[in-house]
């Protein structure tokens, strides 16, 4: 892409409805996280899945990846500014997900619990959207350590702070808490297209 052309091309994609307003094309995929960038030992990796179940569950890496997966291509948006196009994730279709855990009806809110007791929240609603992976592959590879290897969420939909990288626990709760950006002033719905960054009541 030629430099000059950029802020034309942005405006066409802003006015077609494609790019959120206040957003910037990337060609590169930034990394952005607080902390450090977690190793695991994928012998003894687990994902979990508890709070409002029928019956708490574990999967294994092995029994993981023998989950059926779908590919998505999809744009992903960062509350920095930055949002990229046509990118491809495969994973787990988190609609899949509940049915197999078996959700009980009270269960309203999803929290997602990652490495370090980073957490980010969305209402069950959101998260059963067609586009709502359980991601452990990018443009057909596992996901880079920094990008949140092994598993992450992806909720296209919702400024990129709300796809929980280093994912090792999914909750079911009947209220809402508020996740680690969120509690920092970051607005809670994340919905690029309404620019819900901030959340002005702080
Ligand atoms: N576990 C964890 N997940 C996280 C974060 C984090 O600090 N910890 N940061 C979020 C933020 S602010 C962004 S913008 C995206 C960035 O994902 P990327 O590094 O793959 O681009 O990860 C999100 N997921
Ligand atoms: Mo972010």
């Amino acid at each position: 892409m030629f430099r000059g052309d950029r802020r034309q091309l942005e405006k066409k994609m802003i006015d077609e409805g494609r790019l959120p307003p206040g957003q910037s094309l990337t060609q590169k995929f930034p990394v952005l996280h607080y902390g450090p960038t977690p190793s695991y030992d994928m012998g003894s990796w687990r994902l979990r899945a508890f709070g409002l179940v029928d019956a708490e569950k574990t999967w294994t890496w092995e029994q993981f990846l023998g989950l059926p997966t779908k590919t998505i291509t999809v744009d992903i948006h960062c509350v920095t500014r930055w949002s990229m196009f046509n990118s491809t994730w495969e994973g787990v279709p988190f609609r899949d997900f509940v049915d197999l855990v078996g959700v009980k009806p009270e269960a309203q809110f999803v929290i997602a619990h990652c490495a370090y007791g980073y957490t980010t929240s969305l209402p069950l609603e959101a998260m059963l959207d067609d586009d709502v992976l359980l991601a452990c592959r990018y443009d057909g590879k596992f996901l880079e350590p920094d990008h949140g290897y092994p598993l992450r969420t992806l909720v296209p939909q919702r400024y990129f702070w709300k796809s929980a990288k280093w994912l090792e626990g999914i909750e079911f709760v009947a209220e809402d808490r508020l996740g680690f950006w969120e509690r920092a002033g970051y607005h809670n719905e994340a919905d690029p297209w309404k620019e819900q960054r901030l959340d002005r009541r702080w």
